[in-house]
C-alpha cells in the first residue's frame, strides 16, 4: 500500500505468486509512485492489460509474479518492467494509453 510521498516498489523472485498494489494518493496530494517487476533470465511473455476509470488499474501476467495495480495515476506514476535476459516480449495492446506511464527495459 503507497502512503503519502513518492514511493517504489520492486517485484523480484518471491514466495508470492500474486500481489496487489494500490497507489491511492495520500492526502489528497499526487505523489510519484514507481512500481518494478522483473522476469527471468529465460523467455518471458509478459502481458499488460489495463483501463482507466477516473484512477487506473493495471494486470500485468506472465512473470513469476502477478502483479495487479490499482488507483494508477498517468503523469504520476510509473510501471517499470525488466525482463532480464532471454527472447522475451511484452505485449502492452491491452493498456489504455491514459493508464500508467510504462518503461520497458
Ligand atoms: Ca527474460
Amino acid at each position: 500500500m503507497a502512503g503519502a510521498g513518492a514511493d517504489t516498489f520492486r517485484v523480484g523472485r518471491s514466495d508470492v505468486t500474486e500481489l496487489n498494489t494500490s497507489l491511492a494518493p495520500g492526502g489528497g496530494v499526487s505523489d510519484p509512485d514507481r512500481v518494478e517487476i522483473e522476469g527471468t533470465q529465460g523467455k518471458d511473455r509478459v502481458t499488460v492489460t489495463g483501463k482507466k476509470v477516473v484512477f487506473g488499474s493495471v494486470t500485468v501476467t506472465g512473470l513469476p509474479v502477478k502483479l495487479g495495480i490499482s488507483f494508477a495515476q498517468i503523469g504520476f506514476d510509473t510501471l517499470a518492467i525488466d525482463t532480464l535476459g532471454g527472447d522475451d516480449s511484452v505485449d502492452t495492446t491491452g493498456l489504455g494509453p491514459d493508464v500508467i506511464d510504462l518503461q520497458i527495459d
